[in-house]
């Protein structure tokens, strides 16, 4: 067991709306565009959807208690836009507000810090059609006044907010690859998706700041170090990691830490990248209280990786240990947590950081096997990447605070409900849940820390 981290270091885990609510069209909800393509035939492998997932929508108290059964200091949970503006915009669904509204309440009494994620890519379908969701800027304009209509309800007790999830997927995997929703296989979309929510982003850290002085006001984004695909990289294979880190990384910190894009980039890709507007940058770079960072693995890239980008990722080390991520199909590397968090110290005035996701499924794909509850695979790689942190801690990074991804087993996106990553069981059929045993090993974890010794 570890040694303990810092009184105020904090341990939960994270979900996502559309992951785990259910409740697709209660209580006045409005359309997702993740509704609409998990309805769609052939997009979600196992052909499952949204519809129900872990039904948290109908009954969240079973879950706060096995959390709070677990010591878990906190949450992270998203709001659903189409639960709270069934339209995006223009007339808020109280009954969706009220939602939230209870689920903070509850989190509260078992002494549970929120964190809320005001966007994990389930656009309104709404703002889909009249905009096509972030590739207009005018959602971007919606999206704070969105922000604005949350903060005004939940305010008063959730200080901790996340305005974004990973914009670099919504904009890769949503408008330029098609594979998640809203399905788009545009590539020239794709830097106007990234640009605009990025945009999304300063207007809403506006719009919150102009209503509380007290937040704790950040940005979640997916880190990747990035690799030569071969082991001896001749200067084409360099430039094209470069290009990748740019493109995946930097892109993001740079316009959110210093108000402009990779320049390199830009020439490089100049016939997709978009215009910006005066102003724009400024807007991006407020000032944020944290970084979000979701923490899984590393990227390589060869020469051609950004035709067809995904294609490109491969698999250069066959001895390393590998974790099912459905996506990425994943090596384990904890030690990108200390390389990520090096440049974040030395180039980006070393930021709070809150590892805001972090996890795995079954080592081999195998979905009987990432049923069990015996899930030694997931504690050794949550020992692994919690050993990391602690190195990147000594090294002089301001973490404070992980968050296991995920809480349950819930729908992933395009691999539907056939990828458990939780540290609780879902039975799909019957609601049961059951606590691994890495939920148990995260309970001693934190049982251990210097903020629960009196
Ligand atoms: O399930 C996702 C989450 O919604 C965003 N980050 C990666 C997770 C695992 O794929």
């Amino acid at each position: 067991m570890f040694t303990p981290f810092k009184k105020d270091f904090i341990i939960g885990t994270s979900t996502a709306a559309y992951q785990i609510e259910g409740g697709w069209n209660e209580d006045g909800k409005g359309l997702s565009i993740w509704d609409v393509f998990s309805h769609t035939k052939g997009k979600i492998r196992d052909g499952s959807n949204g519809d129900v997932t872990c039904d948290t929508y109908h009954d969240f108290q079973t879950d706060i208690d096995l959390m709070s059964s677990l010591n878990m200091d906190a949450y992270r949970f998203s709001v659903s836009w189409s639960r709270v503006l069934p339209e995006g915009k223009g007339a808020v669904n109280q009954k969706g507000l009220d939602y939230y509204d209870r689920l903070v309440n509850a989190l509260l009494e078992k002494g549970i810090r929120p964190f809320v994620t005001l966007f994990h890519w389930d656009t309104p379908y709404a703002l889909f059609q009249q905009y096509k969701g972030f590739a207009g800027r005018e959602t971007a304009q919606y999206f704070a006044e969105y922000a604005k209509v949350v903060v005004e309800r939940l305010g008063d007790r959730v200080k901790d907010w996340i305005t974004l999830n990973e914009p670099w997927e919504h904009a890769m995997f949503g408008h330029f690859l098609g594979e998640h929703a809203p399905g788009i296989k545009n590539p020239w979309t794709y830097f106007k998706v990234a640009h605009h929510q990025l945009l999304g982003h300063g207007l809403a850290v506006q719009a919150l700041r102009s209503e509380r002085s007290d937040l704790n006001i950040g940005i979640t984004l997916s880190q990747f170090p990035v690799y030569p695909a071969s082991f001896h990289p001749n200067e084409k294979e360099l430039d094209s990691v470069e290009m990748a880190d740019m493109f995946v990384n930097r892109f993001y910190l740079d316009g959110v830490f210093k108000g402009k894009y990779p320049e390199k980039l830009f020439s490089r890709l100049w016939p997709i990248v978009p215009k910006i507007a005066p102003g724009d940058m400024e807007t991006i770079r407020q000032p944020v209280d944290f970084l979000g960072v979701n923490y899984y693995t590393r990227m390589y890239a060869t020469r051609k990786w950004y035709i067809p980008f995904l294609k490109t990722w491969v698999d250069r080390n066959p001895s390393d240990e590998r974790y099912g991520h459905p996506v990425l199909g994943a090596h384990a590397f904890p030690d990108g947590l200390k390389e990520l968090t090096r440049r974040y110290r030395e180039e980006y005035g070393n930021p709070v950081i809150y590892i805001t996701e972090n996890g795995t499924t079954e080592p081999g794909h195998n979905l009987e096997e990432s049923q069990r509850t015996d899930d030694t695979y997931r504690i050794k790689y949550m020992s692994h990447y919690l050993g990391a942190l602690k190195e990147a801690i000594d090294e002089g990074s301001d973490i404070r605070g992980y968050f296991h991804w995920t809480t349950l087993d819930n729908f992933e996106w395009s691999s539907g409900l056939s990828c458990p990553m939780g540290i609780i069981k879902v039975d799909h059929k019957t609601q049961q849940r059951t606590i691994r045993d890495s939920g148990y090993w995260l309970r001693d974890l934190i049982a251990n820390q210097e903020s629960r010794r009196r």
